[in-house]
């Protein structure tokens, strides 16, 4: 039988970042004179940071200085990992860590593949990183997705073949990110958003363990 890996993405598979990255690119715009919604915030999930500040500047029709640009990338950051440092295992989205025990009893790989570079900190916080045997972050790519960079280099990690690894992702790009490495991509969230993955679900707790024992299969 050929060996399977699974790869999560971080924010809005495991957790759910995306509040505290809004109330962060919130108070930057605020500060530069314009209001941010959190309909505006829907653009950015999965979306690497230095693009985000590139797509609420178009939002505020702000022209910045390198300068300026890599200042604000900076703060908003200060303000996130705030955010962060009071994160706990409450903070995990349900049925997450039943999903990740029933994978490490039966000793299948697992991988982190995520456009964030504050990764680490935040598994480590809600108590989740011992299950992970790879963690592939913003720090590790140079391509951010839609571009398969990050779960390749998961794969490789992991030492899966990319067509025999399991993605979980909720934004657009991340599925399009799994489908172009040749995995199977599992929408988390919204179908209608997602039609572009292999499968979809509302969230683990629609997961049964029926479905994960033929994804081992
Ligand atoms: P950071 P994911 C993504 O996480 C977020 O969805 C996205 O909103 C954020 O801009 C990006 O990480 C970068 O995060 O500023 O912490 O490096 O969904 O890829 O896990
Ligand atoms: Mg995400």
């Amino acid at each position: 039988m050929q060996k399977v890996g699974f790869i999560f993405d971080l924010d809005g598979v495991i957790v759910d970042t995306a509040k505290y990255h809004y109330l962060a690119w919130k108070k930057l715009a605020n500060e530069l004179g314009f209001e941010f919604t959190e309909e505006q915030n829907e653009l950015f999930k999965g979306v690497s940071r230095k693009r985000c500040l590139e797509i609420l500047l178009e939002i505020g029709n702000i022209s910045a200085t390198q300068n300026q640009f890599d200042t604000w990338m900076v703060d908003k950051n200060i303000d996130y990992l705030a955010y962060i440092e009071e994160m706990d295992a409450s903070e995990i989205l349900p049925d997450v860590p039943q999903v990740l025990e029933y994978l490490k009893k039966k000793n299948i790989p697992i991988a982190l593949g995520s456009a964030s570079k504050n990764a680490k900190p935040i598994l480590e916080k809600v108590g989740l990183l011992p299950y992970f045997d790879s963690i592939v972050d913003g720090n590790s790519v140079t391509k951010a997705k839609p571009d398969p960079e990050v779960f390749l280099i998961a794969a490789k990690n992991l030492g899966v073949e990319p067509n025999n690894c399991v993605v979980f992702e909720d934004a657009v790009a991340g599925i399009q990110a799994a489908n172009a490495a040749d995995m199977l991509s599992i929408g988390i969230g919204d179908s209608a958003i997602l039609f572009e993955a292999k499968h979809n679900f509302k969230d683990f707790t629609e997961m049964d363990a029926a479905f994960l024992e033929a994804l081992l299969a």
